[in-house]
């Protein structure tokens, strides 16, 4: 533990290109990080500024039971009316960027874009089946149009329920109505809750939490279930895929370009154009081999588990992809974009290239991008990006040899597929595995990687201990950017790291012990994934109650907060590593998001400093679950009996002999 808070980052060489710019003078947020203590009082939730009379500070050993503000507002209500408002954020974030799709997916309906096509038609046809669409008969296009629409009434809905909301197990969705958050739509459950926590609304704490809740369940089963689905309809689902990461992509002798931040519509385009063989004689004619594209943030996952592109890794590594001296231009659109970039890259040849109509920085280069001129926005990036090529000078911190390997790229459908092949596709062996002790739980370990920490330590640490203990590991997110980085998105990692129990299930099925899942927005496949094993049976017949933990080990993010609340109103204990609780000042309200949440939905909210604590608190979640349905009890290395898994060759066999002329899949 003392050796990782001495560095300030676990990727020894984003260490080394930190230590290389502190000696040239260069601030990253790393220093920032150092020298910006958190204020705190803000920090654990006892500050209110929502009117003018404040802001008011609930400080002082009695605050809870005594201090008020001006309006007479206690603790609790402060507490729980920041929360609610980082909810609302976080779901906004998450669904305009799902509206964004739904908009794409709309345009492509209606014949208004060349630039996407359907990719997934089966995947359209399974989204328009839950959404009661009938699609017998229908031209894909025509569906599209239909799907498209009936998931934007889902922002808009006076009444009822988002469409998505019946795909989670019936019981969850029983807990859900009998407390009042199953949501309406996105927009009324963010709207109401910027109206409840205005000055002079809303004040009981639980009611505000319970809103928090509902809102974040339109992030979770409307807003990212949706932009995750109509991702993969457009660019295809994904399937594991063989790619490399961390900062030895970047090619000294093509153009680099970096794709960052968030809709994967920039991404794709970006990635169609540049092998068209105008901008690849382009390049060519500015000195350079070729075009290179690396991915950062959760574009770099969108882009890595479809195409293979390489990541240059998480939300930390933005600042230091730049100091690379390497990078021509980063195009980015919304999210998880640092205004710093367009600083430190004042200080090398780096452009900087917004696209959004919402979100621009100053001293950046904006070429606007929108789904109906796709490409035409991509030519321009990346003709911006070759001619600042020969721009490039000698300054710069690159290490050549720090690329790892990566397998990226489980999807649902995949691991569902992975169990059992085209026909028999099916959690079955997963569940028996569990149900067996085989593998102990499932751990999501997802979320934003953070200069307040060793960034990306906790994420290592945490994997390397769940996975020795047979904990099977998903993540998404820079989670999964800080794993591939290190190196761990590989089954190899299962033979040096993992239990006997997993290395089995692994080695069997020929996948890594933490399994890639994707960006941010593709936290939902974890939702659906869960609902599925409720539904194969032997576990729990709702979502809450599985063996399963949701940690965020370095959180930064509202998003965060917003995915950390629908996780647990589906009943999921979630566990935030990392700081301080932004509700840590009011026992009453962090009660409510343990024990009481608990109660009602299986699932929790904790902010928990201590990463071993992390660690303990998940496995006691785990072995309670394990308890409680009752299952074999857990023993390293003495499993029960269950069905066997079977391997690839086994699966090949029985396809062929269910259809031999279809090959295997
Ligand atoms: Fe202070 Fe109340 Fe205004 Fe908040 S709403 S700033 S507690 S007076
Ligand atoms: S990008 S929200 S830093 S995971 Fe999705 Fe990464 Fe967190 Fe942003």
């Amino acid at each position: 533990m003392e050796q990782r808070i001495k560095i300030k980052n676990a990727s020894e060489a984003a260490q080394k290109i930190i230590e290389w710019g502190e000696a040239e003078g260069l601030v990253t947020c790393f220093e920032r990080a150092e020298k910006m203590k958190p204020c705190p009082i803000g920090e654990t939730g006892a500050c209110c500024k929502v009117c003018h009379m404040g802001p008011c500070r609930l400080v002082g050993p009695k605050a809870e039971e005594e201090a008020t503000g001006v309006c007479g507002a206690q603790l609790s209500t402060i507490a729980a009316r920041n929360l609610l408002r980082m909810v609302a954020a976080g779901t906004a974030a998450h669904s305009d960027h799902a509206r964004s799709m739904a908009l794409t997916l709309l345009a492509v309906g209606e014949g208004k874009t060349s630039d996407f096509e359907i990719k997934d038609p089966a995947k359209l046809m399974r989204m328009a089946e839950i959404l009661e669409i009938d699609s017998s008969g229908k031209e894909i296009k025509d569906l599209a149009r239909e799907v498209a629409l009936k998931l934007l009434e889902d922002f808009s809905r006076r009444d009822g329920a988002v469409g998505y909301a019946r795909r989670a197990p019936a019981k969850t969705q029983e807990r859900w109505r009998k407390w009042g958050i199953v949501p309406r739509s996105i927009d009324r459950e963010v709207v109401e809750a910027m109206h409840r926590t205005n000055m002079g609304v809303d004040h009981d704490p639980d009611h505000l939490l319970l809103h928090a809740l509902k809102t974040s369940l339109a992030d979770g089963w409307s807003g990212s279930m949706m932009a995750t689905d109509i991702t993969d309809v457009l660019f295809g689902t994904p399937k594991p895929v063989r790619a490399e990461s961390s900062f030895g992509i970047f090619k000294p002798d093509h153009v680099n370009l970096v794709i960052h931040g968030h809709e994967p519509t920039l991404a794709e385009a970006i990635i169609d154009v540049v092998a068209e063989p105008e901008l690849v004689e382009y390049a060519k004619s500015k000195g350079a081999k070729g075009i290179n594209l690396g991915g950062m943030c959760c574009t770099a996952n969108e882009v890595l588990m479809r195409h293979g592109i390489p990541t240059s890794g998480g939300f930390t590594n933005q600042e230091l992809g730049v100091m690379t001296g390497l990078v021509d231009a980063i195009a980015v659109d919304v999210q998880c974009i640092m205004p710093a970039i367009v600083e430190m890259a004042k200080k090398f040849h780096t452009k900087v290239i917004t696209t959004s109509e919402k979100a621009m920085t100053q001293g950046a280069t904006h070429v606007a991008f929108d789904e109906h001129h796709a490409r035409e926005a991509a030519r321009k990036i990346a003709r911006i990006a070759i001619d600042n090529f020969p721009m490039r000078t000698k300054k710069g911190k690159f290490v050549e040899s720090d690329k790892a390997p990566v397998i990226a790229g489980f999807s649902h459908e995949y691991i569902e597929y992975m169990q059992g092949g085209r026909w028999r596709a099916s959690f079955r062996p997963l569940n028996d595995a569990i149900m067996a002790g085989r593998i102990r739980g499932v751990v999501a370990l997802v979320g934003c990687d953070n200069p307040r920490v060793p960034a990306t330590g906790l994420f290592r640490y945490l994997a390397v201990e769940f996975i020795k203990q047979d904990v099977l590991v998903v993540t998404t997110g820079c989670g999964a950017n800080a794993y591939a980085a290190a190196g761990f998105l590989t089954p190899e990692t299962a033979l040096e790291h993992a239990g006997p129990g997993l290395r089995e299930v692994c080695e069997a099925i020929g996948i890594p012990p933490i399994l890639h899942l994707g960006a941010c927005v593709d936290n939902s496949r974890i939702l659906t994934i869960a609902s599925a094993m409720a539904a194969e049976g032997g576990l729990s017949d709702e979502i809450g109650g599985m063996p399963a933990v949701g940690i965020a080990p370095e959180w930064m993010s509202e998003k965060a907060i917003a995915i950390a609340c629908y996780f647990a109103a589906s009943g999921v204990p979630v566990i935030f590593g990392g700081g301080s609780s932004p509700v840590g000042a009011s026992k009453e309200v962090t009660n409510l998001m343990t024990n009481v949440w608990y109660e009602r939905f299986l699932g929790a909210l904790h902010f928990e400093k201590d990463p071993e604590q992390v660690l303990a608190l998940s496995l006691e979640y785990i072995d309670k679950a394990r308890v409680n349905l009752k299952l074999k009890k857990y023993e390293p290395g003495r499993f029960g009996t269950e069905r066997v898994l079977m391997d690839m060759a086994a699966r090949r066999e029985l396809e062929r002999a269910a259809k031999p002329h279809l090959g295997v899949g």
